[in-house]
């Protein structure tokens, strides 16, 4: 299977490159940003829970989040891979997660790493926040994600590099150069 995290801060175009690796290798895509805007438009327990993180710009707790993609991961069985797009964003998340792929008996091919300025991430989320309707998509919601990101999401790095799966992918410039970026990563790996 080809398992890809992709890696990055709030903005860095993790959502965008996603759509397009699903695309050109026919993987399920499994967002837990986007997993859990939907708990929070159904009015579900955990969509409640999920919110009050989310306003505020932190990071929902781990067994939440680990609870929720077991499910999630299950329901993707038949897939050739997985693109994990915002998760896992802590070392328990990225230990869960290894936990859960080798019971399955697989694991991860490559973390790609995106990495983007941070006047360049402000600018595109405050830019998304005049369409996208989302509640973190303000400044100050914006500099706490970051701040999160920072403390508790930038240290994974370390722990793919440790692993042999780390992989930084220049994050600026047009979608598509980028997306030629990861193409080369992901070709040479598969
Ligand atoms: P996410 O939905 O993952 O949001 P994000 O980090 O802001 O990334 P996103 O994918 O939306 O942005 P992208 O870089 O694609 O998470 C939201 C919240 O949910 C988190 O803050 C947290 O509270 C919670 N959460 C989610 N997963 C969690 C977990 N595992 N553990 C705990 N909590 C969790 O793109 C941004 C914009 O840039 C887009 O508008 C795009 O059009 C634009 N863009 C992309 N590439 C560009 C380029 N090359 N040039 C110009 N613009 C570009």
């Amino acid at each position: 299977m080809l398992n890809i995290v992709i890696f990055g801060a709030p903005g860095s175009g993790k959502g965008t490159q996603s759509e397009l690796i699903i695309k050109e290798y026919d993987l399920a895509h499994i967002s837990t940003g986007d997993v859990l805007r939907a708990e929070i438009k159904n009015g579900t327990e955990l969509g409640k829970t999920a919110a009050a993180y989310i306003e505020k710009g932190q990071l929902v707790p781990d067994q939440l989040i680990i609870d929720m993609l077991a499910g999630v991961l299950d329901s993707k069985k038949e897939a050739k891979g997985v693109i994990f797009d915002g998760f896992p964003r802590t070392i328990p998340q990225a230990e869960a997660l290894k936990v859960m792929l080798n019971e399955r008996g697989t694991d991860i091919t490559v973390m790609l790493s995106l990495e983007v300025e941070e006047e360049e991430l402000i600018n595109r989320l405050l830019e998304r926040g005049k369409v996208s309707g989302r509640s973190d998509d303000n400044l100050e919601t914006i500099q706490s994600r970051l701040v999160e990101y920072r403390e508790k999401t930038a240290p994974l790095a370390d722990y793919y590099i440790q692993e042999g799966k780390y992989v930084a992918i220049k994050g600026m410039g047009t979608i598509d150069e980028i997306f030629a970026s990861i193409k080369e990563v992901i070709d040479a790996r598969k």
